[in-house]
């Protein structure tokens, strides 16, 4: 196994110590396994918390901080910030993130609050953005940053609604900023391919290409969404993804991964025929909505080959699940 990862764009999104959250597998030979632990977040670690789940987390610090997506007791979707010494155990904010608009009509948008939730946290540049699933007239994705996750200030929307599952790149691909979205409609959406889009200035964006569709008949035969920031190594960019299949009761969500090119990322290298993680254990299983597990985090030890995702669980706790990178890359030679 010779891939190496790439320059350092994921510096950030990568533990650079040996606190990065890790348990060896205990049997088996498949690709992820779950963390003992879980789940880390239970969903009423908060007094007003009805779930905590689809949340995103980055080395902080010394040690992690992150930004929850907590449904409350009246079933509103918000943001809120959190921090831990080792990635397992939460100090999460009691009230959700106030966004500052950073301008005027970011002010007006501002102003229409319906909802926020699943989030991703990407360092890009010198500072943390935070992207998520956005109520603006429907789903769309917003955009912020943060230096100390106290203070976050809002861009404007990056898409027209109805679009989820912004994820930023961790560094410009050519001379732009690149985004992965999942174009979808007002509900709960029964289709869905995986979309790229660059930017100047992180506010325009443009030149929308489509990366990956469906798959017929297998996991992810629905419809499919980016999940933690890409990771880069030497062969492409990983990417893990959520895939959802129908079934007779309702949509199933797995997770997967898949390869794009280093410099024009909406080239699919290769795709995992299998799953990596479905919903087999009862915290996935049985929740508010059964049978999900919903990746929107990565911390990666490029030394130790250690890969830890953070995922939601049935929309209602976060769970940990453990890779080695290396296996996970393999895994996708499957296909090729
Ligand atoms: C999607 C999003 C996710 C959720 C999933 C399963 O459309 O709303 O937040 O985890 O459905 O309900």
């Amino acid at each position: 196994m010779t891939t190496t990862l790439g320059p350092g764009s994921n510096r950030d999104q990568a533990a650079a110590s040996s606190s990065m959250p890790w348990e060896e597998r205990a049997s088996g030979t498949d690709p992820l396994w779950r963390s003992r632990h879980n789940p880390i977040i239970p969903r009423d670690l908060l007094p007003r918390s009805n779930s905590i789940f689809n949340s995103a987390v980055v080395p902080f610090e010394g040690g992690f901080a992150g930004v929850f997506r907590v449904d409350d007791r009246s079933r509103t979707m918000n943001l809120h910030a959190g921090r831990s010494a080792d990635g397992i155990s939460w100090q999460i904010d009691h009230e959700p993130i106030v966004f500052l608009p950073s301008d005027d009509r970011v002010a007006d948008l501002h102003a229409s609050f319906e909802h926020a939730y699943d989030p991703r946290v990407t360092w890009l540049e010198d500072r943390f953005y935070v992207t998520w699933c956005s109520g603006y007239h429907g789903p769309t994705v917003g955009v912020a940053w943060t230096r100390d996750f106290q203070s976050f200030t809002q861009l404007d929307n990056a898409f027209l609604p109805f679009n989820r599952n912004g994820v930023l790149f961790p560094r410009r691909i050519g001379d732009r900023y690149a985004m992965l979205s999942r174009p979808s409609d007002n509900g709960h959406t029964p289709f869905g391919s995986i979309f790229y889009s660059e930017s100047p200035d992180l506010i325009h964006w443009g030149r929308h290409r489509r990366v990956m569709a469906p798959e017929p008949w297998g996991w992810a035969s629905t419809k499919v969404g980016a999940g933690p920031v890409p990771i880069e190594t030497s062969e492409g960019w990983l990417l893990i993804y959520h895939g959802v299949l129908t079934s007779c009761n309702g949509f199933v969500y797995s997770m997967g991964a898949a390869l794009l090119d280093l410099d024009e990322p909406w080239k699919v290298i290769a795709r995992g025929r299998d799953y990596l993680l479905s919903p087999q254990v009862s915290y996935e299983q049985v929740g508010d909505v059964p049978n999900v597990v919903f990746p929107c985090a990565a911390l990666v030890d490029r030394d130790a080959d250690r890969l830890a995702i953070y995922y939601g669980a049935a929309d209602t706790v976060t769970c940990l699940a453990y890779g080695h990178l290396s296996e996970v890359l393999d895994s996708l030679r499957q296909r090729r």
